[in-house]
């Protein structure tokens, strides 16, 4: 083989090295792979601190809660009671959801949700915001592997700001979608209620990603 000819291949063989690992980062599953808002960072299965959760910091503790459906014995406010033990099922699969009322507006920074699953597996929970039931905005997406009990985490310098109502939407598990328990933390929001809701419109660098 001549020189050009041997330099030719090598550059070749190369070429189809490194395709097939790009081939291969691109298909395989991972932190990188999982969604999130621009500024944060997705946490799945964090060292849970109860301690935080039944605390006042957390804005959703004993706060009003809807839900798509329940089961008895199961309502939707055991997931904002502060207690990891205590569950709201839906008794259904996807989708469902389930609505809290923080009493008011908020620049929300940090959200916990502590999943009941089983079996373990792909789920994808969406999570909403706004002033007013029904005037909501999609803030964040959680795709990924859960697990019963093992928490879901995500913070935002800055917070997402305006937000009263906060509604989470469960669109794929294995499992009848139920919470043991949904955080919510950030501080009074900077906007008057008002106002947010009269000009409510999302910043680009928050947008979600899909
Ligand atoms: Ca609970």
């Amino acid at each position: 083989m001549k020189r050009q000819e041997r330099v030719a291949a090598r550059s070749a063989l190369t070429f189809l090295l490194w395709a097939t690992v790009l081939a291969g980062c691109a298909t395989q599953p991972g932190p990188s792979a999982i969604p999130s808002t621009v500024g944060s960072a997705d946490v799945f299965g964090p060292k849970l601190d109860p301690t935080a959760i039944a605390s006042a910091d957390n804005l959703a503790l004993d706060r009003p809660v809807t839900a798509s459906a329940f089961l008895p014995g199961q309502p939707p406010g055991a997931a904002v009671d502060g207690d990891v033990e205590t569950v709201w099922v839906s008794g259904s699969h996807p989708q469902q959801w389930i609505e809290i009322d923080l009493g008011a507006a908020f620049d929300v920074d940090r959200l916990v949700l502590v999943p009941a699953q089983d079996p373990a597996g792909a789920t994808v929970h969406r999570i909403f915001g706004g002033p007013q039931s029904g005037e909501v905005q999609l803030l964040h997406i959680f795709r990924g592997e859960t697990s019963d009990g093992a928490p879901l985490e995500v913070s935002l310098i800055g917070g997402w700001p305006g937000v009263r109502y906060l509604r989470i939407e469960t669109t794929e598990s294995p499992s009848w979608v139920a919470w043991r328990e949904i955080a919510v933390f950030g501080r009074p929001s900077s906007q008057p209620l008002a106002q947010v809701g009269a000009s409510w419109t999302w910043p680009t660098s928050l947008a979600p990603q899909s």
